[in-house]
């Protein structure tokens, strides 16, 4: 069935020919004689035309079996015309009925949100949902060529784990054998941190799981990061390398998604300012500016999703946030040799509202510093030995950061909600389907 049939992407190739589509109706209205079909195949709609005088008895009849996104094999001559959506019209010589549809769900009208989260494995057949998986596959493709063009090495991390990550508070955890609890990894970092000192530059790319209690529009319980580790690497150049990549990612959904993105109506003028330098500001200047602003933030706290749409008002580009205070961060950042009550770290905030897209920092690489760091925040001394290695066995200065995958995809295509930029969102009050 493959090799002869044609993609309605690839119509063009046959423009006066005949030939075979498969695909599913996506809208259809008969008169007598006539009738007009949209054929949908995941690479484009057309215009398929069944005529009665055309066509056998047994395609006709069809017909009368149509309903939307019931799945046919129609046989036609492709014209080109101009008046038509994709450039291309189809003459139907024969409509063959693969798989009958019951009345499907999801009509052309308004639908609550639950309602098509609840029909996710169908929704994602609509238009803006496919555009939004197509920038998604660009923004992954976007990444791996970015690393890969500059000798970093893809080195997995495991999903089970037996050390906390990030901070204990949102872990999911099994039964693991006779061993204990595994944790499901909130982060790649510190098993990248130790591929570091084998392969100097790496990164991880994968699902990372947090047990959010957050019902917010930037929070799933499953998400994907990827998490770039570069040995040598001061918190200075990580910030560099940060601005360097998203803005690569930015333009190179700009050159391949255009399509996608009007699809989206999402005003791409925002977008294409987007180019390093971005600008810059201490944690310490951020709560000076909110107070100033009229916030009762004191120093110390960290800096909500309101503080970050407040530091981003009226600017194009992402804004960075450097040097947080220790309390306000996780255990493995590195000490701020200026100022002790700070780590050498830096988030990333999207402008246009979407809040933090990544966290990164220097890695503390100082072994009693680091014990030190585990001990106060509490954590299981045991299960960090073979990261404490790390500082035992040659440490060096080294700094890394988390992108988040759903974050990025969703401010690229102006999506309100990080639920529709993945497959299959998982939320803490969603697990199927
Ligand atoms: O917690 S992070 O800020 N940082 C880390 O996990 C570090 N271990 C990364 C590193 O240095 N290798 O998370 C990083 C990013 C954050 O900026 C968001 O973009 C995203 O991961 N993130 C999330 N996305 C969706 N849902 C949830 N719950 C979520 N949590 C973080």
């Amino acid at each position: 069935m493959n090799a002869l049939h044609t993609s309605v992407r690839d119509l063009a190739s046959k423009a006066g020919q005949e030939t075979a589509l498969l695909g599913w109706i996506s809208q259809f209205r008969s008169s007598g004689k006539i009738a007009f079909l949209g054929l949908r195949d995941g690479t484009g709609t057309v215009q398929v035309v069944v005529a009665r005088n055309e066509v056998d008895d047994d395609s006709w009849d069809s017909i009368a079996d149509l309903a939307l996104e019931t799945s046919v094999r129609v046989t036609g001559s492709v014209r080109q015309d101009d008046r038509a959506p994709g450039g291309y019209e189809v003459t139907a010589s024969s409509l063959e009925v693969l798989g009958t549809a019951d009345e499907y769900p999801i009509q052309p009208k308004e639908h609550g949100v639950d309602f098509l989260l609840n029909h996710r494995h169908l929704w994602l057949r609509h238009g803006r949902q496919a555009a939004i998986m197509r920038v998604r596959d660009e923004v992954v493709k976007a990444i791996r060529d970015f690393f890969y063009d500059r000798d970093f090495v893809l080195v997995d991390s495991p999903i089970l784990t037996g050390a906390i990550g990030e901070s204990a508070g949102t872990l999911f955890s099994t039964e693991y054998f006779d061993l204990g609890t595994a944790y499901l990894a909130q982060t790649g970092q510190l098993y990248v941190e130790a591929a570091a000192a084998a392969l100097g530059k790496v990164y991880c790319f994968g699902p990372t799981f947090r047990a959010e209690k957050s019902k917010t529009r930037r929070h799933l319980t499953e998400f994907w990061m990827v998490e770039p580790e570069v040995a040598w690497l001061d918190s200075e150049g990580n910030m560099l390398l940060q601005e360097e990549f998203v803005s690569f990612i930015v333009q190179r959904v700009l050159e391949r998604r255009r399509s996608d993105l009007d699809i989206l109506e999402r005003d791409v003028a925002p977008l294409e300012a987007i180019a390093p330098p971005f600008d810059r500001m201490s944690y310490t200047e951020a709560v000076d500016a909110l107070r100033a602003g009229g916030s009762d933030i004191e120093w110390g706290a960290d800096l909500g999703a309101e503080h970050e749409t407040v530091l981003t008002e009226g600017r194009q580009k992402p804004l960075f946030v450097y040097d947080y205070p220790v309390e306000a961060k996780a255990f493995y950042m590195k000490e701020n040799p200026e100022d002790p009550r700070t780590v050498k770290c830096n988030d990333l905030l999207a402008p246009e509202g979407y809040g933090e897209i990544i966290g990164g920092s220097q890695r503390e690489d100082d072994y009693d510093r680091l014990l030190a760091r585990i001990r106060e925040e509490g954590l299981p001394e045991r299960a960090y030995d073979w990261y404490l290695d790390l500082r035992r066995y040659g440490t060096f200065p080294h700094s890394g950061f988390g992108l988040g995958l759903e974050r990025t995809v969703a401010w690229i295509c102006g999506a309100p909600h990080l639920r529709e930029v993945i497959a299959f969102p998982r939320m803490m009050t969603r697990l199927t389907p």
